[in-house]
């Protein structure tokens, strides 16, 4: 019912924050890129192994001082994991409890999405991917969020041994999604959606360019490995941004999508990471994710504040001047001095600076002690923790699975109708 949504409306308005005024609009008008890294967790950041760092040109895009480098940005994604990271990028909506979203409601569901929004601003909008274009409904959900144009296997030359794991080699990927990107009309918003750092983290005998880990755990030893060519095709890419000239055009945003390794792995992590008994709160101190923002003359820097994949949109559209306050989002602006730092995993689960939750345990977050007695202070911040976690849950579930965004279009947003969509390659 539409009346469903009231409730949903009264929360998002009552939730607004302020913008940051040395922020907002800085990236008016720029051409966006979404760099999808896939399977990449925080700690690869810096990580040497084999007296090499794993990810060099990461590390550098990290630590530049025209980057925005958000080092307590958590992956929030459930059994959905790229799709519900996706979901939450572009919608600023959770995924579903169970199953995907964009799988059961990407087809049918009225959405407000990134490409949509940035259409009334006169982007050109395309989404690319190595794979098959139905992997997780993406021909028919990107029609519903508005995408112009979907790059996915058939557009792309086909070679001998150019696929490994879910799709094309990420060095091949880049390279041809890149030529298409560069013909798009400006400005654009683009996101690009690696691969070749997928679990089993498998990669031919000739990009092995760095040694395999020694745990012991065969699914955990090739990940820094698939990581470090991730890294190179990033390298690649930022080379061809700046040969390009793109590069002064352009704010390039970098994201990991989930874990890397689950936490059926714990004694690897222990390894990897030098923690003794590798627990169930660090596993959830290790669902932390890169976050960058690159851009030419951005005030960058390393930016402390939690948060997470729900946080994305509004961040990025304040920071591309469009204001959010008519839009149902449930994340909020990390850059806003008001942005509330309680981060919700897809379980229920939370992290905050100061008290983790995790199952019924409570955590100091900064000693990683678990904290048996509660003062009332404590008690307090968890009571208003879990409210606020379970009811943005809810609220995002109910607006997913009763399609209640088809009650309700923002001023100034054009519905999408996706009729007006169509992937599909016609060969000459
Ligand atoms: C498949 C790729 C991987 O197209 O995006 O999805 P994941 O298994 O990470 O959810
Ligand atoms: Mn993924």
């Amino acid at each position: 019912k539409a009346s469903d949504l009231d409730s949903v409306l009264a929360y998002v308005k009552h939730h607004q924050v302020a913008k940051n005024v040395s922020y907002y609009g800085r990236a008016k008008g720029k051409n966006v890129f979404i760099i999808h890294l896939e399977s990449f967790q925080q700690f690869l950041i810096d990580y040497k192994w084999d007296d090499q760092e794993v990810t060099p040109n990461l590390n550098k895009i990290y630590h530049a001082n025209d980057t925005l480098s958000f080092d307590n940005f958590f992956n929030q994604v459930g059994q959905g994991k790229t799709a519900d990271a996706e979901m939450m990028l572009e919608n600023s909506l959770f995924g579903l409890p169970e199953g995907s979203a964009m799988s059961i409601d990407g087809t049918s569901n009225t959405f407000q999405a990134a490409p949509a929004i940035l259409d009334q601003q006169g982007y050109t909008t395309a989404a690319a991917h190595g794979d098959v274009p139905s992997f997780w409904n993406r021909d028919n959900t990107y029609k519903s969020w508005g995408y112009d144009y979907f790059f996915s296997k058939q557009y792309f030359p086909s070679i001998k041994d150019d696929e490994v794991g879910y799709g094309l080699k990420d060095k091949l990927f880049m390279k041809y999604a890149a030529d298409y990107v560069q013909q798009l009309p400006q400005p654009f918003y683009t996101k690009l959606i690696t691969v070749t750092n997928h679990f089993s983290y498998v990669l031919d005998k000739k990009n092995q360019t760095i040694a395999k880990t020694d745990t012991g755990d065969k699914t955990v030893d090739g990940y820094v490995q698939t990581a470090h060519y991730l890294d190179q095709s990033i390298g690649e890419f930022m080379a061809w941004l700046q040969k390009t000239g793109l590069d002064k055009s352009s704010m390039v945003v970098f994201y990991g999508d989930h874990y890397g390794i689950s936490d059926n792995h714990k004694k690897a992590m222990a390894k990897l990471t030098g923690i003794k008994n590798y627990n169930d709160f660090d596993n959830a101190m290790y669902q932390r994710v890169p976050f960058m923002i690159h851009m030419d003359g951005l005030k960058g820097g390393i930016n402390h504040t939690y948060g997470g994949e729900i946080d994305v949109l509004p961040t990025l559209l304040h920071l591309l001047g469009v204001d959010t306050s008519n839009y149902v989002m449930f994340g909020s602006d990390l850059l806003s001095p008001q942005h509330d730092q309680t981060v919700a995993f897809r379980d229920g689960d939370w992290v905050t600076p100061t008290i983790t939750k995790v199952g019924s345990a409570y955590y100091n977050t900064k000693t990683s002690k678990e904290i048996k007695r509660l003062s009332s202070a404590q008690k307090r911040l968890i009571d208003t923790a879990t409210n606020k976690v379970t009811t943005e849950l809810s609220l995002s579930d109910r607006i997913l699975n009763g399609d209640l965004l088809r009650f309700y279009t923002p001023s100034g947003f054009k519905k999408v109708d996706k009729r007006d969509y169509n992937y599909t390659l016609k060969k000459a």
